[in-house]
């Protein structure tokens, strides 16, 4: 098969996937009592355009990064799941103008999503593990984790915080740009927070950087940044095709390789960005 260069990748991508969040217009979810708590309109049209992005992975190879002070000087901050700052501020910055949590977060409790404070800044945006290729209706009976109802119950605590939930078409058309650029077959999982919100923000920024998922010259087995947990598979990937993620990522980056080395940094343009 035809190995993609760089700006075709990007190209390709900009081409095959839409950034789609549910609305509460949309069909089956129309018919539910609960569909007023969906947003009326798509999450791209409340949220860009915007100029400068940053998309802070959750890496343990962040730690002793000093990265702080640049990611913030970004207009936006794209942050995942359960990922602090508070304490971390050195090395991750302040600024969360966006988090990005996979349906497991919202209902174990262990991350305390409804009652913990470090989910009420900035917008978040909720994405759950969809079958693939299912309709609406068989994902709404049947979700990875509860990922409605508990999406109610914060909107009833939370009602003036903007809160998208993502189209899992969004989610399987990546997995298909991931799948159709690598020679075999991946695991049919959906990609990964990290790779989903950095497409995201793709399509609302001008320019976005993505720190840490590339692993720097810090790489480590930490898994997170914020925890005293090591796995070689929180940067390898086991559920989701982060490798082939990552390659990808790889190939699509217009920075200096050097940036990688020492920021683990790279740069991405904005769909609007690019001419194709
Ligand atoms: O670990 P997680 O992701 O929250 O990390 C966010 C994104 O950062 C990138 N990452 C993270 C660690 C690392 N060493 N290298 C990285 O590149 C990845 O792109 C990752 O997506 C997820 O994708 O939602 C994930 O969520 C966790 C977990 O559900 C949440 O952290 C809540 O604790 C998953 N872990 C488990 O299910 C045990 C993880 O597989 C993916």
């Amino acid at each position: 098969r035809l190995k993609l260069s760089g700006p075709e990748l990007l190209c390709q991508l900009k081409r095959k996937v839409e950034v789609l969040s549910l609305t509460s217009d949309l069909h089956p979810f129309s018919m539910l009592p609960w569909a007023p708590q969906l947003p009326a309109q798509q999450l791209t049209s409340e949220l860009g355009p915007l100029k400068s992005c940053a998309v802070v992975s959750s890496a343990g190879s962040l730690r002793h990064s000093g990265l702080g002070k640049e990611i913030d000087s970004h207009d936006a901050v794209m942050r995942f799941n359960a990922a602090p700052t508070s304490g971390f501020e050195k090395d991750v910055g302040s600024k969360t103008t966006m988090r990005l949590i996979n349906s497991q977060v919202m209902a174990s409790e262990e991350y305390r999503f409804l009652s913990s404070s470090l989910y009420s800044s900035g917008v978040l945006v909720a994405w759950d593990p969809a079958p693939f290729s299912s309709d609406l209706t068989q994902w709404l009976n049947r979700t990875d984790y509860p990922i409605f109802a508990q999406y109610q119950r914060y909107r009833r605590l939370h009602p003036q915080q903007p809160f998208f939930i993502l189209h899992p078409r969004f989610e399987w058309q990546v997995w298909q740009q991931v799948q159709e650029n690598m020679a075999e077959s991946i695991q049919k999982n959906p990609p990964s927070s990290g790779f989903l919100g950095t497409v995201l923000m793709m399509s609302l920024c001008e320019v976005v950087h993505v720190y840490e998922f590339l692993p720097s010259k810090r790489k480590t087995e930490l898994c997170h940044y914020y925890q005293h947990f090591y796995d070689a598979a929180c940067t390898l990937g086991a559920y989701h095709p982060l490798l082939y993620e990552k390659n990808l990522v790889k190939r699509m980056n217009q920075g200096a390789d050097r940036d990688i080395y020492t920021h683990g940094r790279v740069t991405l343009p904005g769909f609007n960005a690019i001419n194709c």
